[in-house]
């Protein structure tokens, strides 16, 4: 057996593949496997904050432990291997919503002993940079990227974080968006501010990922086109070593949305594409959900950029527009639970995100049946059972959630459990902003006759998500504004179809139970029963959503459910006077029947 590469690193990823073929029992002796990366930054992003909290994290603390840091826990090495077994080079530690004290000396030297820790795995260690920074620790007036104190400052800055770090990886910005300070300000574009870091890590070979996740105040106009509208006109105003990472779609990690319309539209600038793997909008660490074919369905969906064969992930792998940097990002799902991530499931994710930021082109019943094999167990029955549950239940989340191209009808702040009726001060971040739903109908109408969004999108994806007749029914509702009593390609109408997925996402997750049941014996019990507990949850929950937003719709439609679907156990005004008991890290409705 050999294990060759040009690099050390390649060795170790050569092994671990090795190691993935021993455990899923391929026959090793006639084994031969040729392997390379098709992104080159293949990375994870922690929302962690310096407190020890992490920002939409379900799996406990954060696993920096910035107080007893630069001491070295175990786990970091640990799970420095786990990154590396699935080919993830590149760890950002801290939240997008930044605070500058980490770029201080005595961070600093923390961010140091985690960097030593992390590179004999292939580990680069990034950084995000609060943009007001040079203001909050740096003691200067301003932070406009233009002013040549404030460009000198971060000169140094970045100069001294080589000196702790000396092959930092970069900067994540996230600036103008939801409050956070950046280059508009003072009257800049984003590629002002993104030039300015560009160029001072440049001679580091850093780079700087800039996020196109921005929205403006509270407008009339449609949040989803805010992004590819301020960001397209940019494109080749951006150095080299900026790359701009987007979001998968371009509302924010709903169950399902199309593929963002920047995809393919800024040629001459590199994309990483953003991927959300802890489940913020997708039931946190209680609901089984498998993300890969979330993941996949955005990395083959066709933009048209170039032709047909223009996929995202073509886009994001450079080879469709000649890019150089490439990378992905996924945030991760990561704290300090001793299964690492909330939930055995969503270990599931972890993998998955790594597995296609190495390749995109995998499928997702491929990884499964990886994992399955290497978490579980090899034996037949086992594997075939639970990569058929972890297959169903993306679609079984967006069917008790928001089917048919609906979004966003979450609770307004912990984006857990429905709330369909909401209306926050912030107009686009309600879900009656979203829905639209009205007595003609519902749907958010972004054709020529709306907000005309559809034009962001090349033809022909444009003129197919524009036209009702061609449509993908699972993205009607974002696209169109539907009269209740329209008839749907099943014959049905919209009212009738809108309610029987709404059944068939409980159905499946109970269908999902019952599978599982069956594996009583099989595996061991810790994790069975962990697995039985959560999935229990996740059946009460599906009805919640069903019954809890299916009256609220009635109360637009005006029409019965159709033959089908169960009766709701409660009437409406129970779900909109229930509050869900929200500790910090896990809210949950112990009070839906
Ligand atoms: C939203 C999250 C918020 C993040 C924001 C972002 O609710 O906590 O800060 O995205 O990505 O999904 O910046």
């Amino acid at each position: 057996m050999i294990v060759a590469s040009t690099t050390d690193i390649g060795v170790l990823y050569g092994t671990f593949a090795l190691l993935r073929a021993v455990q899923t029992q391929r026959p090793v002796s006639a084994f031969s496997m040729k392997s390379a990366p098709r992104v080159r930054r293949r990375l994870l992003d922690h929302w962690d904050n310096l407190d020890g909290t992490v920002e939409r994290g379900y799996a406990g603390r954060s696993l920096w432990d910035w107080s007893r840091l630069p001491a070295i826990s175990p786990r970091y090495r640990d799970y420095a291997r786990a990154n590396a077994s699935i080919g993830i080079n590149g760890i950002v530690l801290t939240n997008v919503n930044a605070n500058a004290k980490v770029l201080t000396p005595a961070y600093l030297a923390k961010v140091a002993a985690l960097a030593d820790v992390f590179r004999p795995y292939g580990i680069t260690v990034y950084l995000t940079a609060r943009f007001s920074a040079p203001i909050e620790i740096g003691g200067l007036t301003t932070a406009d990227p233009l002013d040549s104190r404030v460009r000198a400052w971060w000169r140094a800055k970045i100069d001294e974080i080589y000196g702790y770090v000396p092959d930092f990886g970069g900067f994540l910005v996230k600036a103008n968006s939801e409050g956070q300070p950046g280059p508009q300000d003072y009257h800049r574009s984003h590629a002002d501010g993104a030039n300015m870091f560009a160029e001072a890590l440049a001679p580091h070979h850093g780079v700087v990922m800039w996020r196109a996740f921005v929205y403006r105040s509270a407008l009339a106009e449609d949040r989803v086109r805010q992004s590819y509208d301020e960001f397209a006109p940019l494109d080749g105003h951006f150095r080299s070593n900026v790359l701009l990472q987007t979001k998968n779609g371009p509302l924010d990690f709903q169950p399902r949305e199309p593929f963002h319309p920047l995809f393919g539209a800024m040629p001459k600038t590199a994309q990483m594409i953003e991927l959300q793997i802890t489940k913020e909008y997708l039931g946190e660490d209680s609901h089984l959900v498998y993300l890969a074919p979330l993941f996949s369905e955005v990395l083959t969906a066709e933009t048209y950029a170039r032709g047909p064969g223009s996929t995202v992930g073509r886009v994001i792998d450079g080879t469709l527009q000649g890019q150089r940097e490439t990378g992905m990002a996924g945030v991760s799902n990561i704290g300090s639970d001793t299964n690492w991530t909330g939930s055995e499931f969503n270990q599931a994710n972890w993998y998955a995100y790594g597995r296609l930021a190495w390749d995109h082109g995998l499928s997702p019943d491929s990884i499964a049946d990886e994992w399955v094999r290497m978490s579980f167990s090899n034996d037949s029955t086992v594997v075939r059972t639970i990569v058929h549950i972890m297959l169903v239940s993306r679609e079984a989340a967006v069917n008790y959630m928001t089917p048919l191209g609906l979004a966003h009808l979450m609770g307004t702040n912990h984006h857990y459990g429905p709330a369909p009726w909401a209306r926050v001060t912030r107009a686009d971040w309600s879900p009656v902003y979203f829905h639209r739903a009205d007595s003609a109908g519902i749907g958010f109408d972004r054709t020529i006759t709306g907000s005309n969004a559809v034009a962001q999108y090349f033809p022909p994806v444009r003129n197919r998500y524009a036209d009702r007749a061609t449509v993908p029914e699972h993205l009607l509702l974002w696209f169109h504004h539907v009269a209740w009593t329209d008839q749907m390609r099943s014959g049905r109408t919209l009212w009738d179809e809108l309610a029987l997925h709404y059944q068939a996402g409980v159905d499946t997750v109970r269908a999902m139970r019952h599978a599982w049941s069956s594996l009583r014996g099989k595996i061991d019990d810790e994790r069975f029963t962990e697995t039985e507990r959560f999935l229990s949850i996740q059946e009460r929950e599906a009805r919640w959503w069903r019954d809890a937003v299916l009256q609220y719709f009635a109360t637009f439609s005006h029409q019965p459910l159709p033959i089908g679907v169960e009766p709701p156990a409660h009437s409406l005004s129970y779900y909109l006077a229930l509050r869900c008991p929200r500790d910090e890290h896990k809210p949950r409705c112990e009070a839906i029947p």
